[in-house]
Protein backbone atom coordinates (compact mmCIF):
# COMPACT_ATOMS: atom_id res chain seq x y z
CA UNK A 1 0.00 0.00 0.00
CA UNK A 2 1.38 3.39 -1.15
CA UNK A 3 0.87 6.75 0.45
CA UNK A 4 -0.24 7.65 -2.79
CA UNK A 5 -1.03 6.17 -6.05
CA UNK A 6 -1.09 8.54 -9.96
CA UNK A 7 -3.28 6.02 -11.57
CA UNK A 8 -3.76 5.45 -15.48
CA UNK A 9 -1.39 8.02 -16.61
CA UNK A 10 0.92 8.19 -19.57
CA UNK A 11 4.41 8.02 -18.05
CA UNK A 12 7.00 10.34 -19.85
CA UNK A 13 10.58 10.17 -18.70
CA UNK A 14 14.02 11.13 -21.15
CA UNK A 15 14.21 7.61 -22.24
CA UNK A 16 10.75 6.23 -22.49
CA UNK A 17 6.47 6.85 -22.07
CA UNK A 18 5.00 3.92 -20.42
CA UNK A 19 1.37 3.44 -19.37
CA UNK A 20 2.02 2.70 -15.81
CA UNK A 21 0.88 3.83 -12.22
CA UNK A 22 3.66 6.04 -10.16
CA UNK A 23 3.28 4.75 -6.50
CA UNK A 24 4.82 7.29 -3.77
CA UNK A 25 5.63 6.40 -0.86
CA UNK A 26 7.56 9.29 2.09
CA UNK A 27 8.12 11.48 -0.36
CA UNK A 28 10.03 9.46 -2.91
CA UNK A 29 8.96 7.05 -5.75
CA UNK A 30 8.15 4.23 -4.83
CA UNK A 31 7.09 1.82 -7.35
CA UNK A 32 5.90 1.82 -10.85
CA UNK A 33 3.42 -0.82 -12.48
CA UNK A 34 0.19 -1.60 -13.21
CA UNK A 35 -2.79 -1.55 -10.85
CA UNK A 36 -0.96 -0.33 -7.93
CA UNK A 37 -2.79 0.78 -4.73
CA UNK A 38 -2.35 3.74 -2.66
CA UNK A 39 -4.30 5.40 0.52
CA UNK A 40 -4.82 8.12 -2.04
CA UNK A 41 -5.25 8.09 -5.94
CA UNK A 42 -4.78 10.56 -8.38
CA UNK A 43 -6.84 9.63 -11.46
CA UNK A 44 -4.36 10.72 -14.37
CA UNK A 45 -6.85 9.40 -17.17
CA UNK A 46 -5.57 11.52 -20.04
CA UNK A 47 -2.69 13.17 -18.43
CA UNK A 48 0.91 12.88 -19.07
CA UNK A 49 3.28 11.84 -15.98
CA UNK A 50 6.50 13.91 -16.30
CA UNK A 51 9.52 14.57 -13.91
CA UNK A 52 8.80 18.11 -12.36
CA UNK A 53 11.02 20.81 -14.06
CA UNK A 54 14.25 21.79 -13.31
CA UNK A 55 14.92 25.31 -14.03
CA UNK A 56 19.00 25.44 -13.74
CA UNK A 57 19.05 29.31 -14.34
CA UNK A 58 16.87 32.00 -12.37
CA UNK A 59 17.61 35.05 -10.44
CA UNK A 60 15.91 35.55 -6.91
CA UNK A 61 16.60 38.63 -4.68
CA UNK A 62 19.39 39.23 -6.26
CA UNK A 63 20.94 42.08 -5.05
CA UNK A 64 21.10 45.28 -7.93
CA UNK A 65 22.58 48.75 -8.44
CA UNK A 66 21.32 51.66 -7.07
CA UNK A 67 17.81 52.19 -7.08
CA UNK A 68 17.07 48.86 -8.85
CA UNK A 69 15.02 45.70 -7.03
CA UNK A 70 14.67 42.19 -8.53
CA UNK A 71 10.64 41.60 -8.46
CA UNK A 72 11.08 38.14 -6.90
CA UNK A 73 11.60 36.81 -3.37
CA UNK A 74 11.76 33.34 -2.91
CA UNK A 75 8.27 32.83 -1.92
CA UNK A 76 6.93 34.79 -4.94
CA UNK A 77 9.73 33.23 -7.56
CA UNK A 78 9.25 29.62 -6.52
CA UNK A 79 5.12 29.84 -5.80
CA UNK A 80 5.30 31.17 -9.83
CA UNK A 81 7.61 27.61 -10.52
CA UNK A 82 4.92 25.23 -9.07
CA UNK A 83 2.52 26.95 -10.92
CA UNK A 84 4.24 26.54 -14.31
CA UNK A 85 5.13 22.56 -13.67
CA UNK A 86 8.83 23.85 -12.02
CA UNK A 87 9.86 21.34 -8.61
CA UNK A 88 13.44 23.06 -8.25
CA UNK A 89 14.97 25.69 -9.45
CA UNK A 90 18.78 26.92 -9.00
CA UNK A 91 19.81 30.66 -8.50
CA UNK A 92 22.56 32.46 -8.10
CA UNK A 93 24.39 33.63 -4.80
CA UNK A 94 26.22 36.64 -6.69
CA UNK A 95 29.27 37.14 -4.62
CA UNK A 96 29.89 40.80 -3.05
CA UNK A 97 33.10 42.58 -3.29
CA UNK A 98 35.66 42.26 -0.20
CA UNK A 99 32.71 39.81 2.14
CA UNK A 100 33.37 36.29 2.26
CA UNK A 101 31.63 34.03 0.24
CA UNK A 102 30.29 32.13 3.32
CA UNK A 103 28.68 35.25 4.61
CA UNK A 104 26.85 36.39 1.54
CA UNK A 105 25.57 32.54 1.40
CA UNK A 106 24.18 32.53 4.74
CA UNK A 107 22.72 35.91 4.15
CA UNK A 108 20.91 34.00 0.74
CA UNK A 109 19.85 30.73 3.03
CA UNK A 110 18.61 33.25 4.86
CA UNK A 111 16.16 34.76 2.54
CA UNK A 112 15.26 31.22 1.50
CA UNK A 113 14.62 29.66 4.73
CA UNK A 114 10.82 28.79 5.45
CA UNK A 115 9.85 30.85 2.28
CA UNK A 116 9.89 28.28 -0.80
CA UNK A 117 7.31 26.33 -2.63
CA UNK A 118 9.65 23.85 -4.51
CA UNK A 119 12.94 22.81 -4.06
CA UNK A 120 16.26 25.27 -4.19
CA UNK A 121 20.27 24.94 -4.66
CA UNK A 122 22.47 27.66 -5.53
CA UNK A 123 24.97 28.66 -8.07
CA UNK A 124 28.12 31.06 -7.28
CA UNK A 125 28.31 34.21 -9.54
CA UNK A 126 32.15 34.75 -9.12
CA UNK A 127 33.02 38.47 -9.91
CA UNK A 128 36.34 39.02 -7.31
CA UNK A 129 38.38 36.10 -8.09
CA UNK A 130 40.87 36.56 -5.34
CA UNK A 131 43.69 34.70 -4.23
CA UNK A 132 41.30 33.92 -0.69
CA UNK A 133 38.58 32.95 -2.67
CA UNK A 134 39.47 30.76 -5.25
CA UNK A 135 42.66 29.20 -2.69
CA UNK A 136 41.07 28.14 0.13
CA UNK A 137 37.21 29.01 -0.19
CA UNK A 138 36.17 27.61 -3.28
CA UNK A 139 37.53 24.23 -2.11
CA UNK A 140 35.69 24.36 0.84
CA UNK A 141 31.94 25.53 -0.82
CA UNK A 142 32.54 22.69 -3.33
CA UNK A 143 33.25 19.66 -0.70
CA UNK A 144 29.55 21.78 0.81
CA UNK A 145 27.57 21.08 -2.42
CA UNK A 146 28.24 24.61 -4.34
CA UNK A 147 29.27 22.52 -7.27
CA UNK A 148 28.82 25.04 -9.91
CA UNK A 149 29.59 29.12 -10.45
CA UNK A 150 28.83 31.64 -13.02
CA UNK A 151 31.43 34.14 -14.65
CA UNK A 152 30.73 37.01 -17.16
CA UNK A 153 32.99 38.47 -19.79
CA UNK A 154 30.71 41.59 -19.56
CA UNK A 155 29.03 44.10 -16.87
CA UNK A 156 31.25 46.40 -15.49
CA UNK A 157 30.88 45.49 -11.92
CA UNK A 158 31.17 41.87 -13.12
CA UNK A 159 33.04 41.41 -15.58
CA UNK A 160 36.66 39.25 -15.46
CA UNK A 161 39.55 39.57 -17.79
CA UNK A 162 40.92 36.68 -19.43
CA UNK A 163 43.71 36.17 -17.19
CA UNK A 164 40.55 35.95 -14.10
CA UNK A 165 38.88 33.47 -16.68
CA UNK A 166 41.79 31.36 -16.61
CA UNK A 167 42.11 31.42 -12.75
CA UNK A 168 38.34 30.51 -12.15
CA UNK A 169 38.64 28.04 -14.48
CA UNK A 170 41.91 26.48 -12.45
CA UNK A 171 39.92 26.58 -9.71
CA UNK A 172 36.96 24.82 -11.41
CA UNK A 173 39.41 22.38 -12.49
CA UNK A 174 41.05 22.09 -9.14
CA UNK A 175 37.89 21.27 -7.37
CA UNK A 176 35.72 19.49 -10.03
CA UNK A 177 33.14 22.48 -10.12
CA UNK A 178 31.50 23.46 -13.30
CA UNK A 179 31.94 26.96 -15.20
CA UNK A 180 28.81 28.59 -16.15
CA UNK A 181 29.99 31.23 -18.80
CA UNK A 182 27.94 34.01 -19.81
CA UNK A 183 29.58 35.13 -22.89
CA UNK A 184 29.53 38.65 -24.40
CA UNK A 185 32.21 40.66 -25.71
CA UNK A 186 32.22 43.47 -22.92
CA UNK A 187 34.86 46.40 -24.51
CA UNK A 188 32.34 45.93 -28.01
CA UNK A 189 29.66 46.36 -26.71
CA UNK A 190 30.48 49.48 -24.63
CA UNK A 191 32.37 50.56 -27.81
CA UNK A 192 28.81 50.33 -29.60
CA UNK A 193 27.19 51.69 -26.58
CA UNK A 194 29.14 54.80 -26.64
CA UNK A 195 29.08 55.39 -30.11
CA UNK A 196 24.42 54.85 -30.06
CA UNK A 197 24.90 57.06 -27.48
CA UNK A 198 26.69 59.67 -29.04
CA UNK A 199 24.06 59.69 -32.00
CA UNK A 200 21.01 59.70 -29.57
CA UNK A 201 20.25 56.36 -30.26
CA UNK A 202 18.97 55.49 -26.50
CA UNK A 203 15.71 53.82 -26.91
CA UNK A 204 15.30 50.52 -26.03
CA UNK A 205 15.35 48.85 -28.79
CA UNK A 206 19.07 50.40 -29.65
CA UNK A 207 19.94 47.54 -26.20
CA UNK A 208 19.79 44.49 -29.38
CA UNK A 209 21.94 46.75 -31.58
CA UNK A 210 24.80 47.23 -28.54
CA UNK A 211 25.02 44.18 -28.24
CA UNK A 212 24.86 41.71 -31.71
CA UNK A 213 25.99 38.23 -32.42
CA UNK A 214 29.25 39.35 -32.98
CA UNK A 215 29.52 40.26 -29.75
CA UNK A 216 28.36 37.19 -28.33
CA UNK A 217 30.26 34.79 -30.95
CA UNK A 218 33.51 35.64 -30.13
CA UNK A 219 33.32 35.60 -26.22
CA UNK A 220 31.47 32.01 -26.96
CA UNK A 221 34.67 31.31 -28.90
CA UNK A 222 37.44 33.34 -26.36
CA UNK A 223 35.45 31.04 -23.67
CA UNK A 224 35.83 27.66 -25.32
CA UNK A 225 39.59 28.40 -25.99
CA UNK A 226 40.59 29.62 -22.90
CA UNK A 227 38.42 26.54 -21.12
CA UNK A 228 40.37 24.00 -24.06
CA UNK A 229 43.50 25.36 -22.69
CA UNK A 230 42.88 24.82 -18.70
CA UNK A 231 41.16 21.59 -19.81
CA UNK A 232 37.90 21.68 -18.36
CA UNK A 233 34.64 21.66 -19.01
CA UNK A 234 32.03 24.78 -19.46
CA UNK A 235 28.40 25.36 -19.75
CA UNK A 236 28.11 28.23 -22.03
CA UNK A 237 24.45 29.96 -20.70
CA UNK A 238 21.83 31.49 -22.33
CA UNK A 239 23.14 31.25 -25.99
CA UNK A 240 20.62 33.10 -28.19
CA UNK A 241 21.88 32.59 -32.00
CA UNK A 242 23.33 30.33 -34.90
CA UNK A 243 27.33 31.81 -34.56
CA UNK A 244 27.61 31.13 -30.68
CA UNK A 245 26.03 27.77 -30.85
CA UNK A 246 28.36 26.76 -33.84
CA UNK A 247 30.93 27.66 -32.03
CA UNK A 248 29.88 25.21 -29.45
CA UNK A 249 28.98 22.42 -31.99
CA UNK A 250 32.29 22.59 -33.30
CA UNK A 251 34.16 22.75 -29.71
CA UNK A 252 31.93 19.55 -29.04
CA UNK A 253 32.94 17.56 -32.20
CA UNK A 254 36.41 18.54 -31.43
CA UNK A 255 36.09 16.64 -28.66
CA UNK A 256 35.93 19.48 -25.59
CA UNK A 257 33.65 18.91 -23.23
CA UNK A 258 31.41 22.14 -23.91
CA UNK A 259 27.89 22.07 -22.88
CA UNK A 260 25.17 24.87 -24.05
CA UNK A 261 22.02 26.49 -22.77
CA UNK A 262 19.39 28.31 -24.12
CA UNK A 263 16.30 29.52 -22.67
CA UNK A 264 12.47 30.73 -23.50
CA UNK A 265 12.98 34.20 -24.85
CA UNK A 266 15.40 32.62 -27.35
CA UNK A 267 12.50 30.61 -29.48
CA UNK A 268 10.10 33.00 -28.83
CA UNK A 269 10.97 36.36 -28.69
CA UNK A 270 12.94 38.97 -31.40
CA UNK A 271 14.68 42.22 -31.26
CA UNK A 272 11.43 43.38 -32.87
CA UNK A 273 9.65 43.09 -29.24
CA UNK A 274 12.29 45.94 -28.00
CA UNK A 275 10.67 48.13 -30.75
CA UNK A 276 7.71 48.91 -28.64
CA UNK A 277 6.51 52.78 -28.34
CA UNK A 278 8.43 54.66 -25.26
CA UNK A 279 9.37 52.36 -23.23
CA UNK A 280 7.05 49.59 -23.46
CA UNK A 281 10.61 47.65 -25.45
CA UNK A 282 12.27 47.70 -21.99
CA UNK A 283 9.98 44.87 -21.18
CA UNK A 284 11.90 42.79 -23.50
CA UNK A 285 15.37 43.62 -22.28
CA UNK A 286 17.67 40.91 -21.60
CA UNK A 287 21.14 39.86 -22.40
CA UNK A 288 22.30 38.32 -24.86
CA UNK A 289 19.34 39.91 -26.47
CA UNK A 290 16.59 38.18 -28.92
CA UNK A 291 17.30 37.80 -32.10
CA UNK A 292 15.66 37.23 -35.42
CA UNK A 293 13.80 34.04 -36.32
CA UNK A 294 16.50 32.62 -38.12
CA UNK A 295 18.13 32.39 -34.68
CA UNK A 296 15.60 31.33 -32.90
CA UNK A 297 15.69 27.95 -35.61
CA UNK A 298 19.30 27.61 -34.68
CA UNK A 299 18.31 27.56 -31.13
CA UNK A 300 15.64 24.83 -32.31
CA UNK A 301 18.26 23.09 -33.94
CA UNK A 302 20.43 23.49 -30.88
CA UNK A 303 17.62 21.72 -28.44
CA UNK A 304 17.39 19.03 -30.96
CA UNK A 305 20.67 17.80 -32.28
CA UNK A 306 22.19 18.13 -28.66
CA UNK A 307 24.48 21.16 -28.78
CA UNK A 308 22.25 22.73 -25.98
CA UNK A 309 21.25 19.80 -23.29
CA UNK A 310 19.70 22.39 -20.80
CA UNK A 311 16.91 24.68 -21.44
CA UNK A 312 16.11 26.94 -18.57
CA UNK A 313 14.28 30.61 -17.93
CA UNK A 314 17.11 32.80 -16.99
CA UNK A 315 14.00 34.36 -15.09
CA UNK A 316 15.71 37.30 -13.70
CA UNK A 317 12.31 40.11 -12.83
CA UNK A 318 12.06 42.97 -12.86
CA UNK A 319 8.40 44.61 -12.59
CA UNK A 320 8.08 47.27 -15.56
CA UNK A 321 5.52 49.89 -13.96
CA UNK A 322 8.52 50.63 -11.23
CA UNK A 323 10.65 53.70 -10.87
CA UNK A 324 12.74 50.29 -9.02
CA UNK A 325 12.89 48.54 -12.16
CA UNK A 326 12.31 48.89 -15.59
CA UNK A 327 11.14 52.33 -15.76
CA UNK A 328 14.28 53.39 -13.59
CA UNK A 329 14.19 57.09 -14.54
CA UNK A 330 18.19 57.01 -15.59
CA UNK A 331 16.51 54.17 -18.04
CA UNK A 332 14.94 56.94 -19.67
CA UNK A 333 17.88 58.28 -20.32
CA UNK A 334 19.53 55.48 -22.36
CA UNK A 335 18.71 51.48 -23.02
CA UNK A 336 22.07 50.86 -20.56
CA UNK A 337 20.68 51.61 -17.27
CA UNK A 338 17.33 49.89 -18.18
CA UNK A 339 17.75 47.01 -15.35
CA UNK A 340 18.94 43.67 -18.00
CA UNK A 341 16.60 40.21 -17.39
CA UNK A 342 12.71 39.55 -17.79
CA UNK A 343 10.68 37.29 -16.07
CA UNK A 344 10.46 33.53 -17.36
CA UNK A 345 10.15 30.70 -14.51
CA UNK A 346 6.60 29.90 -14.63
CA UNK A 347 5.69 30.41 -18.33
CA UNK A 348 9.22 28.07 -19.36
CA UNK A 349 7.83 24.91 -19.16
CA UNK A 350 4.12 25.63 -21.12
CA UNK A 351 5.73 27.91 -23.67
CA UNK A 352 7.96 25.19 -24.20
CA UNK A 353 5.50 21.96 -23.96
CA UNK A 354 3.61 24.09 -27.24
CA UNK A 355 6.41 24.90 -28.91
CA UNK A 356 8.24 21.79 -28.60
CA UNK A 357 5.65 19.14 -28.48
CA UNK A 358 2.49 20.67 -30.54
CA UNK A 359 4.86 22.11 -33.02
CA UNK A 360 6.88 19.03 -33.72
CA UNK A 361 10.06 20.02 -33.10
CA UNK A 362 10.82 17.73 -30.16
CA UNK A 363 9.92 14.76 -28.83
CA UNK A 364 8.02 14.05 -25.43
CA UNK A 365 11.19 12.55 -24.51
CA UNK A 366 13.51 14.97 -25.73
CA UNK A 367 11.19 17.47 -23.49
CA UNK A 368 11.95 15.87 -20.16
CA UNK A 369 15.53 15.56 -21.03
CA UNK A 370 15.96 19.11 -21.44
CA UNK A 371 13.76 20.63 -18.69
CA UNK A 372 14.69 18.20 -15.91
CA UNK A 373 16.92 14.99 -16.37
CA UNK A 374 19.99 16.53 -18.05
CA UNK A 375 19.73 20.01 -15.84
CA UNK A 376 19.56 17.28 -12.74
CA UNK A 377 22.36 15.16 -14.52
CA UNK A 378 25.05 18.62 -14.94
CA UNK A 379 24.30 20.16 -11.90
CA UNK A 380 24.85 17.08 -9.48
CA UNK A 381 20.98 16.44 -8.81
CA UNK A 382 20.62 13.03 -10.49
CA UNK A 383 19.14 10.53 -9.86
CA UNK A 384 17.13 12.32 -6.90
CA UNK A 385 15.88 14.66 -9.31
CA UNK A 386 15.38 14.73 -12.70
CA UNK A 387 13.65 11.18 -13.51
CA UNK A 388 10.41 8.99 -11.91
CA UNK A 389 12.50 5.83 -11.00
CA UNK A 390 12.09 4.04 -8.05
CA UNK A 391 14.31 5.72 -5.29
CA UNK A 392 14.43 9.30 -6.50
CA UNK A 393 12.11 12.06 -5.18
CA UNK A 394 8.31 11.97 -5.97
CA UNK A 395 8.94 15.59 -8.20
CA UNK A 396 6.43 15.17 -10.63
CA UNK A 397 4.09 17.24 -12.99
CA UNK A 398 1.03 16.56 -14.42
CA UNK A 399 0.23 17.60 -17.72
CA UNK A 400 -3.04 18.24 -19.71
CA UNK A 401 -1.42 17.53 -23.34
CA UNK A 402 -4.22 18.98 -24.69
CA UNK A 403 -5.67 21.56 -22.33
CA UNK A 404 -5.95 25.16 -24.30
CA UNK A 405 -4.96 28.47 -22.43
CA UNK A 406 -4.47 32.06 -23.23
CA UNK A 407 -1.83 32.83 -21.16
CA UNK A 408 -1.73 36.00 -18.92
CA UNK A 409 0.70 37.15 -16.16
CA UNK A 410 -2.33 36.46 -13.56
CA UNK A 411 -1.68 33.19 -14.31
CA UNK A 412 2.18 32.68 -13.40
CA UNK A 413 1.56 34.63 -9.92
CA UNK A 414 5.28 36.22 -9.71
CA UNK A 415 6.32 39.16 -8.59
CA UNK A 416 6.82 41.47 -11.46
CA UNK A 417 3.70 42.45 -13.12
CA UNK A 418 4.14 41.30 -16.62
CA UNK A 419 5.34 38.58 -18.84
CA UNK A 420 6.61 38.68 -22.02
CA UNK A 421 4.35 35.99 -23.31
CA UNK A 422 1.36 37.49 -22.71
CA UNK A 423 -1.72 36.29 -24.96
CA UNK A 424 0.51 33.07 -26.03
CA UNK A 425 -2.45 30.14 -27.26
CA UNK A 426 -0.94 27.31 -25.52
CA UNK A 427 -1.72 23.47 -25.31
CA UNK A 428 -0.63 21.80 -22.88
CA UNK A 429 -0.91 23.12 -19.32
CA UNK A 430 0.64 21.98 -16.12
CA UNK A 431 -2.34 21.27 -14.03
CA UNK A 432 -0.37 19.36 -10.78
CA UNK A 433 3.15 19.81 -9.31
CA UNK A 434 4.11 17.67 -6.68
CA UNK A 435 7.51 18.28 -4.66
CA UNK A 436 8.39 15.40 -2.75
CA UNK A 437 5.34 13.48 -2.50
CA UNK A 438 3.11 16.30 -1.44
CA UNK A 439 0.48 18.27 -4.00
CA UNK A 440 1.92 22.16 -3.98
CA UNK A 441 -0.10 23.66 -6.72
CA UNK A 442 -3.41 22.22 -8.64
CA UNK A 443 -5.41 23.69 -11.40
CA UNK A 444 -3.66 27.30 -10.88
CA UNK A 445 -3.89 27.27 -7.16
CA UNK A 446 -1.05 26.91 -4.17
CA UNK A 447 -2.02 24.29 -1.86
CA UNK A 448 0.99 23.76 0.36
CA UNK A 449 2.38 25.88 2.82
CA UNK A 450 4.99 27.99 2.27
CA UNK A 451 8.51 26.25 3.18
CA UNK A 452 7.86 22.79 1.64
CA UNK A 453 10.81 23.55 -0.50
CA UNK A 454 14.26 22.71 1.04
CA UNK A 455 17.13 23.60 0.19
CA UNK A 456 19.18 20.83 -1.46
CA UNK A 457 23.51 20.56 -1.55
CA UNK A 458 24.65 18.98 -4.91
CA UNK A 459 27.27 16.50 -5.88
CA UNK A 460 29.61 17.52 -8.51
CA UNK A 461 28.36 17.72 -11.93
CA UNK A 462 29.69 14.23 -13.53
CA UNK A 463 30.86 16.35 -15.98
CA UNK A 464 33.68 18.12 -14.07
CA UNK A 465 34.31 15.66 -11.43
CA UNK A 466 38.26 14.92 -10.86
CA UNK A 467 36.93 10.96 -11.23
CA UNK A 468 36.24 11.56 -14.65
CA UNK A 469 39.68 12.60 -15.59
CA UNK A 470 42.86 10.72 -16.30
CA UNK A 471 45.48 12.67 -14.42
N1 LIG B 1 22.62 37.36 -17.51
C1 LIG B 1 21.86 36.50 -16.95
O1 LIG B 1 22.21 35.35 -16.88
N2 LIG B 1 20.68 36.88 -16.47
C2 LIG B 1 20.20 38.18 -16.52
C3 LIG B 1 21.10 39.17 -17.05
C4 LIG B 1 22.32 38.62 -17.61
O2 LIG B 1 23.10 39.33 -18.18
ZN1 LIG C 1 24.13 35.97 -18.01
ZN1 LIG D 1 20.86 34.67 -15.83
Amino acid sequence: MFDTVIANGLVVTSGDSVRCDVGITDGKIAGLGIGLVGRETIDATGKWIMPGGIDAHVHIAQPQGEGIVMADDFESATRSAALGGTTTVLPFCLQERGVPMRETLTAYHARARDNCYVDVSFHLIICEPTEQLLGQDLPALVEDGYTSFKIFMTYDDLKLNDREILDVMTAARETGALVMVHAENHDAIRYLTEKLEKSGHTAPRYHATSRPVVAEREATHRAISLAELVDVPVMIVHVSNREAMEQIRWAQQKGLKILGETCTQYLTLTAGDLDGLGMEGAKYVCSPPPRDAASQEACWEGLRTGVFSVFSSDHCPFRYEDEHGKLTPRGRTSFRWVPNGIPGVGARLPVFFTEAIHGGRLTPEQFVALTATNPAKTYGLYPRKGTIAVGSDADIVIWDPDREVSLTHAMLRDGADYTPYEGRELRGWPVMTIVRGRKVAQDGEIIAPKGHGVYLERNRSPFASRAERSD
